[in-house]
């Protein structure tokens, strides 16, 4: 049998994916999430309106229970045009995925609110206001973001002040925000295989840079012999500490599809 080559890619990239039983997913509201993470973590009101301008929360005094609780019997209105939240995601990002990839929840009577998404998660990157009446799942290509792109920062405006209108129209009931695409925020990190298993991980792609998936030969499994920081190879056999190994037998094998015409 071939030695397992251990595989060094720099374009290809494989995700291990934990067991599903540790994430959890949710119905609320007719939609499902990956989990309660994928709900926005914190919201604050963005600058100092003037008296009666500014957002009011309803079922709790704070505009951050309010958007941040996963209970749609609180939400937050606008009392002038003036009224905005910034909504953050800090637990998770959104990804921008094949279509919607979060849901802004509304109450009651359907009313229009302006989204607005950071490029960069801060406020002095975003995106022009976009209008959505009632509750929608909002797909980030709209507002110009590429696939792939992740996003921890948006603005709802719940009472945009409509164009030709002749004045702010009712505010809309910002109830909660959460993520269709929900990812980690980051994909790094450090993780001690240390009980001689792969502890529930499991392996899937390989991907392109772009999130297309590709057949591929490649396998994952228990590696004995490397346990990070000591030298690869050397540590101790039958110590429970390993790592987890992505291989392919006699070398890397993808298969690349070709497009029509050719690649
Ligand atoms: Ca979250
Ligand atoms: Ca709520
Ligand atoms: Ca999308």
């Amino acid at each position: 049998m071939a030695r397992p080559n251990l595989l060094q890619t720099a374009a290809f990239t494989a995700a291990y994916v934990l067991p599903a039983l540790l994430l959890g997913q949710v119905s609320f509201g007719g939609y499902t999430f990956d989990s309660w993470a994928a709900f926005a973590d914190e919201a604050t009101e963005v600058g100092s309106p003037p008296p009666g301008a500014g957002l009011l929360p309803s079922g709790t005094s704070s505009i951050n229970t309010a958007l941040t609780d996963h209970n749609l019997n609180t939400w937050v209105v606008a009392g002038g045009s003036a009224g905005m939240a910034d909504v953050r995601f800090i637990d998770n990002v959104i990804v921008n995925g094949e279509g919607a990839d979060f849901v802004v929840f509304e109450q009651g009577v359907p009313e229009t609110y302006g989204v607005a998404i950071s490029r960069d998660g801060t406020a002095s990157n975003l995106t022009n206001f976009r209008q959505y009446t009632g509750t929608q799942a909002i797909d980030l290509s709209d507002f110009g973001l590429a696939s792939g792109a992740t996003v921890t920062l948006l603005r709802i405006q719940p009472n945009p002040w409509v164009a030709g209108s002749g004045g702010a129209e009712l505010s809309a009931d910002i109830q909660d925000i959460a993520a269709l695409h929900s990812h980690a925020p980051s994909a790094f990190g450090k993780f001690d295989f240390n009980d001689g298993t792969v502890q529930g991980w499991t392996l899937d792609g390989a991907f392109d840079e772009t999130g297309t998936a590709y057949p591929s030969s490649f396998f994952d499994g228990w590696q004995d012999a490397v346990n990070y920081p000591g030298p690869p190879g050397l540590d101790p056999m039958g110590d429970q500490r390993g790592t987890l190994r992505l291989a392919t037998l006699g070398g890397m094998a993808l298969t690349i599809r070709v497009l029509p015409g050719g690649l």
